[in-house]
């Protein structure tokens, strides 16, 4: 056999049913995929799309055109196939009998993605959590035609773990994750709450995977997290502080990214993550403008977006890579954007011009306060030179006067000072 030199080595067919209503383009929605199929370490050998008015409730693909594709498989030598759309467990199993192969669609790739890069002990069990349900609800029948690879795309865990196959075994898995993710959550709530209650603003970077978000919290505050040509490298969120020109102070969290036809059920599995962009003041949308797909892409953020309830957060739109060559003009609008600024998070280009805009919004919500702060409070003095404007100060008889520019957190926390 040709391929025997890379033992376990995947090779798929993509498959996509054109039901001419799909809110993107076909083609570029399996170009997607292929990316998706290589970063799981699978090599694509083939793809066939079947233009159907709707896709076959047992089997996805007409009879036809399962006969072709059966065909198809055995002429590549292929050893899986993978479907764009999620299919049901009914569907995958009878796809599975009727072309004797291993049946993939794009969650189990992504799922299978992030249990490679999961890093943090939240990730890994946010991930195994979701690969379970997944798997024992979507796999049923299947692990004979997995096991032929002796593992490969479904059957691996986080951290070079085995997923759990055993059906009784698979529930008591869960229930321990469960537990555990409880006892983390209640660990990130506590280190949150410390976050939130410094008054110091934060902006989220969200966008499409790939987009350069990672990059771009790199360029702003050294902040060394792996950036790559990957899709998905970064699952765990990252939050670094930096100090702005005016000496104002902005903490910036990096986030998952967002890709399209993400279902319902991984945003809710990984939702503590995704979530992230919740907590935030204000949203930096990363958009690579090289990207053929960078319109279907913005969408995506925004519906996504709109899904986390975070979608009327104000949104500062960064144009990423600008530096690349070939970029089309014009970049498309955004208008639920409050600025757009082009830039190239890898060179450094308009970063300044990032940056003051983040410091003028900041000023826009601000408002300008009069306070007296007794002597022996000199934590909250601290706090006022942290995350306030200054514009005066002075020694009175019953303590320290300032006059600032405060945000809506810092107000309420100095209300009880105020004159
Ligand atoms: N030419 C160019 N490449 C960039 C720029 N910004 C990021 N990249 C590249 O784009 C790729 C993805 O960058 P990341 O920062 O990892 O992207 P991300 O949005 O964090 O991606 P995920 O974490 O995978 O969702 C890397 O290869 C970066 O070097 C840029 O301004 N110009
Ligand atoms: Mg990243």
């Amino acid at each position: 056999m040709l391929y025997s030199t890379e033992k376990n080595k995947e090779r798929v067919i993509l498959v996509a049913v054109d039901d001419g209503h799909n809110e993107f383009d076909v083609e570029s929605c399996l170009d997607e995929l292929k990316d998706l199929a290589k970063t799981a370490g699978a090599e694509v050998v083939g793809r066939m799309i079947q233009n159907r008015e709707a896709v076959h409730k047992a089997h996805y693909l007409g009879k036809g055109k399962m006969e072709e594709l059966k065909n198809y498989i055995e002429m590549t030598e292929a050893t899986g196939i993978v479907c764009d759309d999620d299919l049901s467990p009914n569907q995958m199993r009878n796809m599975a009998e009727m072309l004797d192969t291993k049946i993939m669609n794009r969650t189990l790739l992504i799922l299978d993605i992030f249990a490679q890069h999961a890093q943090s002990a939240e990730g890994k069990l946010q991930v195994e959590l979701a690969q379970l349900k997944y798997n024992s609800s979507h796999l049923v029948g299947q692990y004979k035609y997995m096991s032929r690879l002796g593992g490969g795309i479904g059957t691996r865990g986080p951290g070079e773990t085995k997923l759990e196959t055993d059906r009784r075994n698979i529930a008591n898995r869960i229930a321990e994750l469960n537990k555990e993710l409880k006892e983390i959550k209640r660990h990130r709530d506590v280190m949150r709450e410390k976050r939130s209650t410094s008054g110091m603003p934060i902006a989220a970077l969200v966008g499409y995977t790939n987009a350069g978000k990672s990059t771009l919290l790199n360029t702003l505050t050294d902040a060394n997290i792996l950036a790559e040509d990957k899709l998905f490298a970064t699952l765990d969120t990252t939050t670094r502080k930096k100090k702005l020109d005016s000496g104002i102070e902005y903490l910036f969290t990096d986030t998952v990214g967002f890709i399209q036809k993400l279902p319902h059920g991984l945003i809710n599995a990984f939702r503590a993550t995704l979530e992230e962009a919740s907590y935030a003041h204000i949203l930096i949308h990363v958009l690579d403008v090289s990207n053929p797909r960078r319109e279907e892409q913005m969408k995506v953020v925004y519906q996504t977006l709109d899904e986390l309830k975070c979608g009327d957060k104000p949104v500062i739109t960064v144009y990423n890579k600008v530096d690349k060559d070939g970029i089309e003009l014009p970049l498309p609008p955004d208008p639920r954007a409050i600025a757009t600024i082009k830039i190239s998070a890898k060179h450094g280009d308009g970063i300044d011009k990032l940056t003051e805009t983040l410091e003028e919004w900041l000023k826009s919500q601000k408002k300008c306060l009069e306070i007296i702060i007794p002597y022996d409070k000199g934590n909250i003095v601290s706090l006022i030179h942290g995350n306030c404007e200054i514009i005066e100060s002075d020694h009175r008889e019953n303590g320290y006067y300032f006059k600032v520019y405060a945000n809506d957190e810092m107000s309420n926390r100095l209300r009880d000072y105020t004159i």
